[in-house]
Formats: structure tokens, sequence, C-alpha cells
């Protein structure tokens, strides 16, 4: 899939105030600007525009743009995210898609559903169901990548102790390869219809890298993750490694930093 745009929110000086599960003490701002500098340079660099919208002293969580909304195909879904305290965040992504998208609809109450749940992988979508994506925001989103031809399978990840996100554990690379951390398989995806041809097991001391994102000819991956970095140049994929453990400890990855499409 090529992507020639994408959205982004740097941090603004509350980031330390969103939703976190993680102990490893506040982000700190300057260090958390320069790493949203370096992501966004990387996504410069695979080739694709962005749409940086302004921090927003109400919603510390909102650099975490891939939450408020999924695009698929020639359309995009804005969402209802699960945390109440996130809610407000999707009024100014909406504005940013309107001018991109013609059809733009709505995730409705009582359905929720985060961005963070919902993996392409081509014609297929994965979608989670999580403590922050509930049945209903599922089968709402489900309908609406069917109306527009696409498959769609539904995982059930709210057992896991690990996973805030669908994604926090899989990514899709293309061409039939996948990334998947502990407890998310071959069999499980294979399960909900995906094309697995090769998946790469990330063991559990590199969990966090499974968050990874193919941007057009690269793969961008969390700094530090050198086992699955070399797996996947072993594959023949272009990393670009990027430092965001300030996002990590606000339980955020490279994948929800950006909506691209
Ligand atoms: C939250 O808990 O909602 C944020 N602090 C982190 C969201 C991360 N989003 C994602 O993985 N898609």
């Amino acid at each position: 899939m090529q992507f020639s745009r994408a959205i982004v929110r740097p941090p603004g000086r509350n980031f330390a105030d969103g939703l976190t599960s993680a102990s490893e003490g506040p982000p700190d701002f300057a260090a958390a600007c320069r790493q949203h500098d370096g992501y966004c340079a990387a996504l410069l660099q695979c080739g694709v525009a962005l749409t940086r919208l302004l921090p927003d002293p109400d919603f510390p969580d909102g650099p975490f743009v891939e939450d408020t909304a999924v695009v698929a195909a020639a359309s995009a879904i804005l969402t209802r995210p699960g945390a109440a305290p996130r809610s407000g965040e999707v009024q100014s992504v909406a504005l940013a898609l309107n001018s991109f998208f013609s059809d733009l609809q709505r995730i409705e109450a009582p359905g929720t559903l985060d961005g963070g749940d919902v993996c392409q992988a081509d014609d297929h979508f994965l979608i989670g169901l999580s403590a922050r994506t509930n049945e209903e925001g599922a089968q709402q989103l489900a309908e609406h990548c069917k109306r527009r031809g696409h498959t769609v399978g539904i995982i059930d990840i709210r057992a896991s102790k690990t996973l805030l996100h669908l994604k926090t554990g899989i990514a899709y690379v293309g061409e039939g390869l996948w990334v998947a951390g502990p407890g998310l398989d071959r069999d499980l995806l294979a399960a909900h219809g995906a094309r697995v041809d090769e998946l790469i097991g990330v063991a559990a001391r590199e969990a966090y890298a499974a968050n990874c994102i193919r941007v057009n000819d690269s793969v961008l991956i969390a700094a530090g993750y050198p086992r699955l970095a070399a797996a996947l140049r072993e594959k023949g994929h272009h990393c670009l490694a990027i430092e965001v453990s300030e996002f990590k400890k606000m339980d955020g990855g490279l994948s929800c930093l950006s909506l691209r499409f």
C-alpha cells in the first residue's frame, strides 16, 4: 500500500497528563518533542506529506491521532474512542480529514472503537475487541469495510494483560509478511481470515517493537530492538529506527502517532 500523506499532532505541554498504564515515570516534554520531530522526519523521508495539527491543551493524548479515525480505501470513518477523556480529540481530526475525504463516516454510540485496534492487510481488516473497542464499534466498522469490498476478521484480545490495542501486538508489513508479539501467532491471524505467508515472531523482551509500520519502501521500527530490525532486514526490508521512548511511557507506539493514507 502506498501512502502519500499523514496527519500528525505534536505533543502539548501537558502530554504527561495523558492516560498510561506504564510505570516508567513521566515523559520529558522536550525529549518527546524532539522524538516527534524525528518521527515526522522519517515519514517525510518515506515520501509522505504531513498535515500537522496543533497540540490541544484539553487533550494530552492528542499525539496518538491513529485512534481517532480509520482510513479505508477512499473513505474515512471517525471513531468514538473507548476512553472518555479522549472523545474530544476526534473533532480536530475530522476537520483535517474533511479536506481529503468526501465520504466521512462515524462510529455511532453505543459503539466505541480506537484506530489502534484496526490492522489493515491489503483488502482484509483485522479488528480487535479490547478495553477500548466494543462489539458494537467493531461491528459498525466491519459493515463499513464490507460495504467497500473488504473482508474482515474480529479478534478478541480482551483477555490479554499486555495488549492495549490489537496493533500493540501485531503489524502487517506487506506481501503476506506479519510481525507478531507474544500470544499472537500465525494460526490466530489465519483463523481470522488473514493471509499469512510469513510471520516474524517477536520475543517478550522486544514486544514493544511489534508495533512497527510499513511506510512505502521502509519499515519504521522503535529504536533499541535489534533482533526485530535484523529479522526485517534479513527479509529485504529497509528499516528506519525511531526513538520513541517518551511515547512508550504513555503506552503509545509508532503506529498511533500518525494517520496514514
Ligand atoms: C491511551 O491510553 O489512549 C494513550 N495514552 C495511548 C494510546 C496509544 N494508541 C495506540 O496504540 N493506537
